[in-house]
Order: C-alpha cells, then structure tokens, then sequence
C-alpha cells in the first residue's frame, strides 16, 4: 500500500508536466561526439629530464613522459582541441567558472584546454620552483609573469578568440600548455581513450575542427537535429 502511494505521486508529477510542457516547443540540446585516432603506430612517449631544476627533479626523480604525444598502444589520441568551428550563432554568456592552470611537477596541467572570450583564467604555481608563464596569442595581449611561491595565483582573460593559444614557461623549457579561445562554449578535449563529447548545441550543421599541436587539424561537417546524437571521428596520420 504505502510503494503504490509513493509511486503514484511521481506519475502524476510527470502527466502534469508531459501538459504544460507541448511537445515540440523547446529546442532540446543536441551533443557531437566521437574519437580521434592515429593510423600509424604509436610514437613512444619521450622521457623529460629535469635535472636542470633542483626542485623539478625530485618532483620527477625519473624525469617525466612528455605529453605532445599522448598516443595509447590502439591509436587513442588524447589531448586533442575539439571544437565547433563555423555554425554557432547568437551571443553566448561567459561562463563564470574560471580555467584551471596549474603548474605542477614542472608541467602545465591539463595541457590541452578551451576558454571563452573574457573568461578568467586561472593560473597556479603548486610547486616550490619559480615558473614564468608567458602567454603567446596573436588576437589578445601577450602576457609573461613570473610566480616564483607556491601558492601563487593570477588571473588572466583573452578577449578574442584563437585557436590555439600557446603558453609556455620561460624557465622549464620543456613547459608548453595550449588554449583554445572561443566566442562561444562548444569545445572539448580528448582524454586518454581518444573520446570527446560536445554537448549543449542548438539544431543545425556545423563545421567542427579537431587540433593536435604535432599532428595538424581536421574538419568534418555534421548536422545535428532536434535534441539528437551526431558523431564526428577524426583519424590522425603520422607527419612525414
Ligand atoms: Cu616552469
């Protein structure tokens, strides 16, 4: 007696709502997603040696795997910039969430990341060494910082969009972080299986660019309908 008592209300909740809200009124969100791949074999990762920064090397005793190619033994690519190159109109809110950037153990982390115009990116120094992190678009101001305590924080903002922009650490030359800056929020990168997902987009077709800082950047065009599912993969090959 009391499960169908519990049950019912639900029910009930959900005709109400299936009769204020018509079928078809709404634009449901669709997503692209998918996987990129390489074609040739897996390139063996290259070990860093930071013996050249006391506090680096015993952050990495046994140097660290760099990451420009971070390609799994089946073709996964990972760290790729996937994102929605033409076909997004209208004004976009800016997210307030900021951007992580952390330095830690003398890398950039996450290496790979998008952002959208004017919002805030977050940049940390996690390490007991001095970094200096020097940002290199071409559409926005270039800035070059020196944090040299842990804990250190900034914030920064590029205010056009570019894919990509690069930020590398005039200390640790080993240090590369890449951002994608967008006018819009349809952007992801792709983890350690290859896979990405963009969700969130309006019904229509679009040109999404798939970029690897070694291996170049591709397009394929998409149509996503009403609220549905559409997939882009995209298969790298080795540079000659
Ligand atoms: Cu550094």
């Amino acid at each position: 007696m009391t499960s169908l008592v519990k049950n019912t209300i639900p029910v009930a909740a959900l005709a109400l709502a299936a009769l204020l809200i018509p079928a078809g009124d709404a634009c449901a969100a669709g997503t692209v997603s998918g996987k990129a791949t390489f074609d040739g074999t897996a390139p063996t990762r290259r070990t860093i040696k930071m013996s050249a920064d006391p506090a680096c090397d015993k952050a990495n005793p046994n140097g660290r795997q760099g990451e420009a190619m971070v390609i799994s033994a089946d073709g996964a690519v990972a760290n790729v910039f996937v994102y929605v190159k033409e076909g997004v109109s209208g004004q976009h809110e800016t997210p307030k969430a900021p951007v992580m950037l952390d330095q830690a153990g003398c890398m950039y982390s996450p290496r790979v990341s998008g952002a959208q115009v004017g919002q805030t990116i977050q940049i940390l120094n996690s390490d007991t060494t001095l970094h200096n992190v020097h940002a290199l678009p071409k559409a926005s101001k270039q800035f070059n910082n020196a944090m040299p305590m842990k804990g250190m924080k900034i914030k920064k903002r590029f205010t056009a969009p570019e894919v990509m922009v690069r930020i590398k650490c005039d200390v640790h030359p080993w240090m590369a972080a890449y951002v994608g800056v967008l006018d819009h929020p349809f952007h992801a990168v792709t983890g350690a299986d290859g896979s990405y997902s963009i969700d969130g987009l309006p019904a229509g077709t679009y040109t999404i660019e798939a970029w690897h800082e070694r291996l170049g950047a591709q397009t394929s065009a998409v149509t996503v309908a009403d609220g549905a599912a559409a997939s882009a993969n995209f298969s790298f090959s080795p540079k000659k």
